[in-house]
């Protein structure tokens, strides 16, 4: 197989942490997706769509305020608005401020607008008792969701006009444990309309061996010797045309794996389609953004569709836009963008919007489909997040001078001040969790109540967690790693109570759970000669990083640096010997480790070191820099002290 080409893939395929590299779809650029009918609901919510079109219906679209929401309410306008240029559509977000998920001010919205057909992006899935008006008038709607659905008190005759689309509500659990972000199954409700626009989607196949059948439809695995479901039969030949497959890997595939088997049918199915790829790519970076900004697992159907994301960006005219525009404002180099580039740089850009309570910002710029003014529009979403970075900041620094009044004897970190500033408490929870390796809340005033985010660490399910006290709340939602609520003022030391009690049960555990799922990291050893252009190539086939497909760490062992630099005040940059001098390397906050030597750089140099950390391409070359590659150090050690051992040689001489 392909890995065996390369040699470092070779090296990483022996070790445990990298046994997926060897799966079928690791290395493919093929569109291999699950058939978009594994998500539950979703020929109702086509069906609702159709309906909705053919009666020129106004249509209603509420997306989360968060990056996931925001792609996937951009995903979906846009695909509307080509299917039908005049249709009537309401499109909104909600923003820091606003209650989580759906309310009454929203459902009001909607009657006022006299909408028939209502999307709800990113949220729902718990507020489904909200939309009793809605459904008493007849209203058509489609949930497009990931959040842990409610629905046990839920009368059934809701779900007559609710199509609740949620991979949660799967019975069958694919490889990526049902994890999709709502950008990635908005692009498949989409691919889902256009096989069933092109009849595609309703088609029966079977495959036929060892006297077994194999019966798929549109490449949904239906089961085996079913009867009365004749088809196509499909055999080895139709696939080898296709995908050059090797006979035996099929076969193999088929006996053991149907279900991956049926990911080669649906993609047969749309590549033969020409427009039906061509909204694929078209949307493909819209959903990667939102797949890595919601940290879901990279593995297969999510893997392939941010790969093929990250490869559109080369190819500007798929592009919207709007997205070309904000790549512009940044100054990145698009063909060289990896995940952790977007996670970095456009994510915080579109997260920006919602936290300064001006989401349509963000959508602004997206839906923008005259170039000059979507330069303009993100122009004023990059003020916008200077504005949020200086909010940040403001309230880092309350953190810093109240921290002795966090309880770190606890097992779980929590935080308020009457003066923090609301719009950023997820990424001061991030912090906090970070800093203190154990969950964390961050909760801020906001008029009339106080809001609050809550981070997991450690592989605790917070949601679970502030299930059975959710009577605490005005308002709840999320997901295992992360939540946010709504709270008022004298609950809060109360909330404080119940979780370091709820915490003392949590814990058990914990650690074993965190070290199984979060494998500290991998170290491929190298000599500095080695990093360069070659590498990068082989690394370019293992991305996307992240959830489940780690990043790889280099460490060079016992290496000399030169031209050190300190910038910002907090961090160095250097240059190892023996390295190309083309590669910048970095390590952040140096001196929080190392803070004797900020008035003595020069003494670094007489140290070997052992260095770990990434390499990668710079996406800001040749723009703003002469350096080509990157390497982010992660953790550096002195080794031996080149002084000493010159005075032992000295020492020994004479
Ligand atoms: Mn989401």
């Amino acid at each position: 197989m392909f890995y065996h080409q390369l040699k470092i893939l070779k090296d990483l395929s022996l070790f445990e942490e990298f046994q997926h590299i060897q799966n079928h779809d690791f290395f493919t650029d093929r569109l291999l997706i699950h058939s978009p009918l594994y998500l539950p609901d979703i020929e109702k919510g086509i069906s609702f769509l159709n309906e909705a079109l053919k009666n020129n219906q106004k249509i209603f679209i509420f997306g989360d305020r968060d990056v996931d929401g925001i792609t996937s309410t951009v995903i979906l306008y846009d695909f509307i608005t080509i299917l039908k240029p005049n249709v009537q559509i309401v499109l909104k977000n909600s923003k820091d401020g606003d209650y989580y998920g759906i309310h009454r001010q929203i459902i009001e919205e909607i009657f006022t607008t006299e909408s028939e057909c209502i999307f709800f992006l990113d949220m729902g899935s718990s507020h489904i008792q909200y939309l009793k008006d809605l459904v008493n008038f007849k209203k058509k709607i489609i949930i497009l969701d990931h959040h842990i659905p409610q629905i046990e008190n839920i009368p059934q005759d809701y779900f007559l006009q609710i199509a609740l689309i949620n991979p949660l509500l799967q019975k069958i659990v694919l490889e990526h444990s049902n994890r999709i972000s709502t950008s990635g199954i908005t692009l498949k409700f989409i691919l889902g309309y256009l096989l069933n626009e092109s009849k595609a989607l309703q088609k029966l196949q079977s495959i036929s061996y060892s006297e077994k059948n194999y019966y798929f439809q549109n490449g949904l695995f239906l089961g085996m010797n079913l009867e009365n479901q004749p088809g196509t039969q499909l055999s080895f030949f139709d696939f080898r045309k296709h995908f050059s497959l090797d006979e035996d890997f099929f076969q193999d595939l088929v006996l053991k794996k149907p279900i991956e088997i049926g990911k080669y049918i649906t993609a047969l199915s749309i590549e033969m389609r020409e427009n039906i790829l061509n909204f694929a790519k078209r949307y493909s970076t819209l959903a990667a953004i939102g797949m890595l900004a919601d940290q879901i697992p990279l593995v297969g159907e999510n893997r392939t569709i941010i790969k093929l994301g990250l490869g559109t960006l080369k190819y500007k005219p798929n592009l919207i836009e709007g997205l070309k525009a904000l790549f512009q404002e940044i100054n990145v180099n698009f063909g060289f963008l990896n995940s952790r580039d977007i996670s970095w740089t456009i994510a915080p850009l579109l997260n920006a919007a919602g936290r300064m309570g001006e989401t349509e910002k963000a959508l602004d710029v997206l839906v923008e489909k005259n170039p000059m003014k979507a330069l303009q529009k993100a122009k004023i979403l990059s003020n916008l997040n200077s504005l949020r970075k200086e909010r940040t900041k403001r309230n880092q620094q309350i953190l810093e001078n109240n921290e002795h009044t966090i309880d770190q004897n606890q097992n779980f970190i929590f935080f308020y001040h009457k003066e923090a500033e609301p719009g950023v408490s997820g990424i001061m929870a991030s912090r906090m969790a970070e800093k203190f390796k154990k969950p964390a809340i961050w909760i801020n005033p906001e008029g009339e109540y106080a809001k609050g985010s809550i981070r997991s660490w450690g592989g605790v399910n917070v949601l679970e967690m502030l299930l059975p006290i959710k009577n605490l709340f005005v308002d709840l939602g999320g997901h295992a790693e992360a939540a946010g609520f709504t709270i008022t003022y004298e609950n809060i030391e109360k909330l404080k109570e119940e979780i370091f009690k709820i915490s003392q049960k949590f814990h058990s555990g914990l650690n074993e759970a965190f070290l199984r799922e979060q494998s500290p990291y991998f170290e491929y050893s190298i000599k500095p000669e080695q990093l360069g252009d070659e590498l990068i190539s082989d690394l370019r086939k293992l991305e996307p990083f992240g959830n489940g497909n780690p990043e790889i760490l280099f460490l060079l062992k016992s290496v000399r640096i030169c031209d050190l630099e300190i910038f910002l005040e907090k961090h160095i940059k250097f240059k190892v010997v023996r390295a190309l001098s083309t590669i910048e390397f970095i390590h952040w906050k140096f001196f929080e480790e190392f803070s004797d030597s900020k008035n003595d750089l020069e003494s670094l140099k007489h140290f070997r070191w052992d260095i770990i950390g990434t390499f990668e391409r710079n996406p800001y070359f040749p723009s703003f820099t002469n350096s080509k590659f990157r390497f982010y150090v992660k953790k550096m050690n002195k080794q031996e002290n080149l002084d000493n051992k010159l005075n032992v040689i000295l020492n020994r001489t004479f």
